[in-house]
């Protein structure tokens, strides 16, 4: 593929995070030696990040494994494929036959959603397992947003996304997209796109308990961690007590209006100020300058759906656009329609949550998945139907779930675990086998997923810039021939590739464009801005919309209980910085430079009270554990607010990365508790944890291992 001769140009899109950049990539002598934005691509118009060239240090990366490896003491051993495959669908049919098919559990992680190969094939491997123990980011991340999508609009991924480039008011709660490029918001370029909106006369008000990144570009207020269903109902309360509710053409199709009003009556921002922080005149203001923008959005992300309100959050978000006319409509949120459609052939009226429940805590389930926070427990407390064996694909929930110095434990306790994975990592180091696919540059891949959030409807195929070794497979190769073993088929005949599923879905999606079509435009094929799709892409039973569904009313009076609710001591929120990717591309030597980042932030009046001053040493702790951390002093965050990225933590024995084990931090996640959920989705409240902060004593280490 790539000729000793002269450069060669390659295109394809970045598979890293949600923005899908796409990028020009120069190879000379099988080695990258520039990456850069694809100015004709036509969602992300040249824009790149740093993530983006740092797919050249995750493709050299030395301690990448390219083949499958066995735990033998310390040491991993290098196996042939054939090996390791069987040896893993044996053991993991071992476990099944003695203790039942649910004692297999597995964890998918965040990049199963980038990878079209592990999206389109993981699930045969699941499905022929059988175990109702699935466990996946999916409940430490947007489990609000699809409970929301599902029961106002009837399906987990009509998730509407805000028409930033054609609104006048953008109000954004608990959203960093100058660090994070957006999520569940597709839309690569952010700082452009939202100094457009003020350029063109348009507002962006911004409510977080820290002055982030993107609080530059926007009018920015502090507002209390895990509050915003207070905030939110304050505006809807304004919206209706002041006459300016405007549902316009949704009233057609949408009911609850009424619900709606009477849910907001007794959340009057006088009444609810004191506990959210934010002046009643400010709620009123805001709301005024939203109703009565021509066009106007809502939208919340992280902060607001991994905090004990979430669903109550994300319900109202979409209420609140609704109500004011700007659901459906140019500059409000609106529904993509991607050419790869999951929602083609979804069914009517399915409600895929609360069919089962976790065995120890009775945690519902969402489509086939429970919620990580039980993982442990699961695994720890015996009878029938306890985990004793368990594969992870894509993920690092040691680093990435609550109270991961549980989880650490209990997957040391395990009978057998694999996982499918590119690095021995904080995880993955407790697996027997791992095996390894291709990733990244290696692979073929067309975003199935992030298209569905996109302002704009594009499609592209991304062919692999190196071919895989002979040694390598790929992520659908491995799955496929996991599947097939479980599935006591004999040799490896497949069903179907990935590219002729994609083939078959594009084709049969609302664009009826082949593989092939997209294939010949190396940019990327444009179908345009998102344009109004109700009521004909609703999936609800009765082919309505309802805003205030019953599932959320019924949660109301457990948010009402924490009206006035004061934290005892500090409330820790988390971080994303543009550098870091999760937990996973610390070890990329472009990424790991500048000041360290896994640092608290604490604001100068309780840096005085606690005594500490910048790069001071303190101690974290809350009901689960306890971290050892520099601090940051900064205005930036709230009083009584502390603030510590997720993803770090690399310095546990037998972790392979070395790169990041130079500056290994402290795992967040040793602080988050699994017992601190929204319980309404089950979803993790990762943010606003209460904790102590005390300077450490000077020489202080803790090593959770
Ligand atoms: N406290 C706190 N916790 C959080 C968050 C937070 O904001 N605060 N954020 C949450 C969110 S939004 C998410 S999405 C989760 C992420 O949680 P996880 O998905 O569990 O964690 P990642 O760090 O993304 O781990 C990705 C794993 O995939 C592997 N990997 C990378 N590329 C490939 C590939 O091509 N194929 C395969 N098979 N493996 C690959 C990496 O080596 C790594 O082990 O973390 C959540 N946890
Ligand atoms: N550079 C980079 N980009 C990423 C990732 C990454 O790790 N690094 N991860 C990717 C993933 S998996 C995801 S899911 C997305 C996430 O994308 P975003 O949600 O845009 O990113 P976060 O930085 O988590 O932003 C959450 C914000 O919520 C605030 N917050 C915390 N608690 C509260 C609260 O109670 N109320 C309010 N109003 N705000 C609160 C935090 O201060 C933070 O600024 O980013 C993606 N992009
Ligand atoms: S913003 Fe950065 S990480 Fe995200 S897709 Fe674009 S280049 Fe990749
Ligand atoms: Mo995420």
């Amino acid at each position: 593929m790539t000729a000793p001769s002269g450069p060669t140009i390659h295109y394809r899109a970045c598979n890293l995070c949600e923005a899908i950049c796409g990028l020009k990539i120069t190879v000379e002598d099988g080695r990258v030696t520039d990456i850069r934005g694809d100015e004709h691509d036509p969602l992300s118009r040249g824009h790149l990040c740093p993530k983006g060239s740092a797919l050249a240090d995750l493709h050299a990366d030395p301690d990448r494994l390219t083949k499958p490896v066995r735990r033998e003491g310390d040491a991993w051993v290098e196996m042939e494929w054939e090996e390791a495959l069987n040896l893993v669908a044996a053991r993991l049919r071992e476990v099944q036959e003695q203790h039942g098919r649910d004692a297999v559990a597995v964890y998918q992680g965040n990049p199963s959603v980038h990878n079209s190969g592990t999206l389109l094939s993981a699930g045969g491997v699941w499905r022929a397992l059988g175990t109702r123990n699935r466990f996946s980011a999916t409940s430490v991340d947007q489990l609000p947003h699809h409970l929301a999508a599902l029961f106002m609009f009837g399906h987990p991924l009509l998730m509407p996304i805000p028409d930033v480039d054609r609104t006048d008011y953008l109000l954004m709660l608990g959203a960093n997209p100058l660090a994070s490029n957006g999520s569940i918001l597709t839309a690569p370029g952010m700082r452009g796109r939202l100094k457009a909106i003020r350029a063109r006369g348009g507002r962006v008000v911004l409510l977080d308990p820290r002055r982030t990144e993107t609080a530059d570009l926007a009018d920015h207020l502090f507002i209390r961690p895990g509050t915003d269903a207070f905030f939110l109902l304050g505006v809807l309360h304004t919206v209706f007590e002041e006459g300016l509710a405007r549902p316009g053409r949704v009233a057609g199709f949408a009911d609850g209006l009424g619900a709606l009003r009477a849910a907001s009556a007794d959340f009057s921002p006088e009444v609810t100020a004191a506990t959210t922080g934010v002046p009643a005149e400010v709620t009123r203001e805001i709301a005024r300058g939203f109703a009565r923008a021509e066009r106007a959005v809502a939208y919340g992300r992280m902060g607001l759906s991994t905090q004990a309100f979430g669903g109550l959050c994300q319900w109202l978000l979409n209420a609140l656009n609704a109500a004011t006319g700007n659901l459906d409509r140019e500059g409000g949120m609106m529904f993509p329609l991607p050419a790869f459609d999951l929602l083609t052939r979804a069914k009517k009226g399915e409600v895929p949550f609360g069919r089962f429940a976790s065995r120890v805590r009775g945690l519902p389930e969402f489509d086939g998945e429970l919620p990580t926070a039980a993982l442990a427990e699961e695994m720890e407390t015996p009878g029938e139907g306890q985990i004793r064996a368990l594969v992870t694909s894509c993920g690092n929930p040691v680093l990435s779930t609550p109270n991961g110095v549980r989880l650490n434990a209990a997957l040391a306790g395990l009978d057998f675990m694999v996982s499918v994975d590119i690095y021995v990592n904080e995880t993955t180091r407790h697996a027997h086998v791992i095996l390894p696919p291709t990733t990244g540059l290696e692979t073929e891949h067309y975003d199935v997923i992030f298209h569905h959030f996109a302002v704009r409807d594009t499609a592209r195929l991304n062919a692999p810039v190196f071919a895989a070794a002979a040694h390598q497979r790929h992520d659908w190769q491995i799955f496929e021939g996991l599947r097939a073993r479980l599935a006591g088929e004999p040799g490896e005949k497949r069903h179907s590739t990935p590219a002729a599923r994609l083939d078959l879905g594009l084709r049969h999606g609302p664009r009826r464009v082949s593989l092939d079509d997209v294939r010949a435009a190396p940019h990327g094929l444009d179908f345009g801005p998102m344009a109004p799709r109700l009521p004909e892409r609703l999936l609800t039973a009765n082919g309505r919309a309802d805003l205030a569904p019953a599932f959320f009313l019924s949660d109301l009076p457990r948010l009402r209980a924490a009206l006035g609710e004061e934290p005892g001591g500090f409330v820790l929120i988390g971080r994303r910085g543009l550098r870091d990717n999760n937990s996973w591309m610390h070890n990329a030597p472009r990424l790991a430079r500048g000041p360290d980042r896994c640092t608290l932030h604490v604001h100068p009046d309780d840096a005085a009270r606690i005594g500490a001053k910048d790069g001071d040493r303190v101690e974290v702790e809350s009901r689960v554990g306890r971290i050892t951390v520099p601090v940051q002093v900064t205005p930036n965050v709230m009083p009584g607010v502390v603030s510590l990225p997720h993803g770090y933590g690399h310095g546990r024995s037998g972790v392979r990365l070395r790169v990041a084990r130079q500056r290994a931090g402290a795992s967040v996640n040793d602080l988050t508790d699994e017992t601190r959920l929204d319980v309404l989705t089950g979803n993790a409240a990762v943010n606003g944890v209460p904790v102590t902060v005390r300077l450490a004593a000077p020489i202080a280490e803790t090593a959770a291992d």
